[in-house]
């Protein structure tokens, strides 16, 4: 398989991505006129989010045929725990419940996640996940581009720029590339602008606060 499936992937997704990182809610965060309850409502709804990935992460590793793979899942997943944290002490700090019931947008990519890591193939599975990691790491980097390290959003800006974090991106990229294979592309493309898809659709409902109509 040609190295470039990352690559094409991207360009391909382009328009989505473009409107996934250039969505209002990360440009107003990033100049700081993003309104608190559009922020508290996505701390609220990517807590669950970040919970779905350790289950989802979960069934992968007990999928992955190999060591290289199963360890850096498991780390990944010890990574995601920390990240917990981060959101609990913001919602402490604020008197922010977590509690909450997932939005349908939140609801429906969380069982995306856990349904391609159950049902589909192990490739395809890496894609949504390299997707979803690629997709905070290029957003949080463009909110880092205009804003810095600013508080209150450091940890979190820290969090997905980091060169930690940037190397984990492209080790998954790596294992997905080492895994595919040809007959697979349509599967992992369908997949990549799925996920792609619902990374928009995220910012949208935490940016209108999109919750069930009844
Ligand atoms: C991630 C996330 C990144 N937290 N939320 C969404 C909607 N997409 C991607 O995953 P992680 O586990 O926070 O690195």
């Amino acid at each position: 398989m040609a190295a470039t499936l990352l690559d094409e992937l991207l360009r391909d997704a382009q328009p989505i991505w473009e409107a996934m990182t250039e969505h209002p809610f990360l440009r107003e965060l990033a100049t700081g006129q993003l309104p608190r309850e559009r922020f508290d409502f996505w701390v609220q709804q990517d807590y669950l989010f970040v919970q779905a990935g350790i289950r989802f992460l979960a069934l992968l590793i007990a999928r992955a045929p190999d060591e290289e793979l199963r360890r850096g899942l498991l780390d990944a997943a010890v990574a995601f725990r920390n990240e917990l944290a981060i959101f609990e002490d913001y919602a402490r700090a604020h008197n922010l419940t977590l509690v909450v019931e997932p939005t349908p947008v939140c609801l429906g990519y969380a069982s995306y996640l856990l349904a391609t890591a159950a049902t589909g193939s192990l490739a395809e599975a890496l894609t949504v996940l390299w997707g979803a990691e690629k997709a905070y790491y290029d957003a949080w980097s463009s909110v880092r581009n205009t804003l810095g390290l600013a508080e209150p959003y450091a940890r979190w800006i820290e969090n997905w720029t980091s060169p930690q974090f940037a190397a984990w991106v492209d080790w998954l990229g790596q294992q997905l590339l080492r895994r595919v294979t040809e007959s697979e592309r349509p599967v992992i493309r369908a997949a990549f602008f799925a996920t792609a898809r619902y990374e928009y659709l995220f910012w949208d409902m935490v940016y209108t606060r999109a919750g069930w109509p009844v």
